[in-house]
């Protein structure tokens, strides 16, 4: 309500449903919003020479605002939070768990976290762009220490609100400096990436990925699709463990798609969000990045540590641009940084320092390396007993080794929407509608579970 120029005359209580008398003590615009509302039925009395009027406040005038449906992802989270049943299994969002389903801290970020509170590190504002030590080592571990583009101050490094906030920020430059330039998405890709550029108003299409008939890459679409995208487009590729179907390219695939976008003066845009958990490699897991840069290609790059170091909720991550000069990465940090200003000013600094402790310490950051593979181990170990008990208790045929050939947390069924929503009211399986399970939230003992949920709703329910 405009309640910086109507005050509430004495006694009168807004919730009341008794008309209280609401004094109008100003003279800007709100004369004008009342005398819109005098033929409003929600408008009352309203004696404008003593300034004082009533009307009835218990109808909102956010009345007209739709309710917004849950997130497609996080909203699975609430779900399975109200579900009483001890059967109960949360495979929706992308969160690691340990073999007992519990959230997990990386013994290196505690210890990088003790390391802060013994220095009694101050909590004063961040510059606009992150702590430098961070976006120093985010870069060169993306990159790698000794790649030119690195070395030579090319690449325009920021840090963000973890992937999600730095995937935003990317949007925000591409509306301001490329009016226009399309997205090209993968069908289908992280539901969000959507949204963030919708948001961002920058228009967007899909370039096919996923074909249903092999359960696998559909490369010649993909191809053909972004080459017949309007040039100078910004072609969105998963870094690895391509999310949801974890299926990526091959290192022969990635070339053919490097040409194809050089070919059409595309500007790609990679979302690294699981560098490390793909294959327990970090070096591998962006190959695909360092491939690109060394075509000599400009690029993007939103970069998270949500999953490589569970620091989900801290929001922390990096948005790197890739220029052909160090000079024109300064004019390209500048303006990521006047971006950023209004819209949150500055990022937060206490995962920007636990990430910065470990990848620029030796020690600790061979710790988390191990860390990881445990992690990544632990998810290959669960991805395989799936696949065991489906083979062995369905009787049908069915191949599913599919399952094996995927890659990162999720695994891609192939279950459509309402076999997924049997998983769910029927098992209490909880996963996103696509039909992607995420095996990071999966335990050996509840294999055998869920594999009975599968063969149910991919046999009984069409
Ligand atoms: N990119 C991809 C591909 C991605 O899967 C996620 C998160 C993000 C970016 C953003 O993560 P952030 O925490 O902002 O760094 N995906 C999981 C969580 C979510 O949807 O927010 C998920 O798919 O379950």
């Amino acid at each position: 309500m405009a309640s910086t120029t109507l005050s509430l005359a004495s006694g009168a209580s807004a919730i009341s449903n008794s008309k209280p008398k609401i004094r109008f003590s100003g003279s800007s615009n709100v004369g004008h919003l009342l005398r819109k509302e005098r033929n409003s039925p929600l408008f009352t009395t309203l004696s404008t020479g003593r300034k004082t009027m009533a009307v009835a406040v218990n109808v909102s005038r956010f009345e007209s605002i739709p309710m917004a449906p849950p997130d497609p992802i996080l909203g699975v989270s609430e779900a399975f939070k109200a579900d009483t049943n001890s059967a109960k299994l949360n495979l929706g969002v992308g969160a690691y768990r340990t073999e007992e389903l519990q959230p997990y801290v990386l013994n290196v970020v505690k210890k990088a976290e003790t390391l802060m509170l013994e220095r009694g590190e101050n909590k004063e504002y961040l510059p606009i762009e992150g702590l430098a030590a961070f976006n120093k080592v985010t870069a060169e571990l993306l990159f790698g220490a000794d790649n030119p583009v690195v070395q030579q101050g090319k690449v325009a490094t920021i840090q963000g609100l973890s992937g999600t906030g730095s995937l935003r920020l990317a949007g925000a430059f591409i509306e301001r400096y490329f009016p226009g330039a399309k997205v090209l998405l993968s069908s289908p890709s992280w539901g969000n990436h959507k949204n963030i550029f919708n948001d961002s108003r920058v228009p967007w299409s899909e370039y096919r990925y996923y074909d249903p008939k092999t359960v696998g890459l559909d490369f010649d679409g993909m191809i053909s699709d972004i080459k017949d995208a309007p040039e100078g487009s910004f072609i969105l590729l998963h870094g690895c463990a391509h999310n949801p179907t974890g299926i990526d390219p091959t290192p022969e695939q990635w070339e053919k798609i490097a040409d194809v976008i050089q070919e059409k003066n595309h500007i790609p845009f990679f979302d690294v969000a699981y560098q490390g958990f793909a294959s327990g490699s970090l070096d591998a897991d962006a190959s695909s990045v360092r491939l690109f840069t060394a075509r000599g290609m400009e690029l993007f790059v939103a970069q998270s540590y949500s999953k490589n170091l569970g620091l989900y909720a801290e929001r922390i991550g990096a948005l790197n641009v890739v220029s052909s000069s160090a000079d024109a990465a300064a004019r390209v940090k500048s303006q990521l940084k006047r971006l950023a200003r209004p819209m949150y000013s500055n990022p937060p600094i206490h995962g920007a320092r636990i990430v910065a402790n470990v990848v620029g310490d030796p020690v600790l950051f061979n710790e988390w390396k191990e860390e990881m593979e445990l992690m990544a181990g632990r998810i290959k170990n669960v991805r395989q007993k799936l696949f065991d008990s489906l083979s062995a208790k369905d009787k049908s045929g069915k191949d599913w080794s599919f399952i094996l050939r995927q890659i990162g947390m999720f695994s891609f069924t192939g279950l459509n929407k309402a076999q997924s929503d049997n998983m769910t009211d029927k098992w209490h399986v909880y996963m996103t509608k696509d039909g992607r399970i995420s095996l990071a939230g999966l335990s050996l003992a509840k294999c055998e579970y869920l594999a009975d949920a599968i063969i149910d709703s991919f046999h009984n329910v069409s």
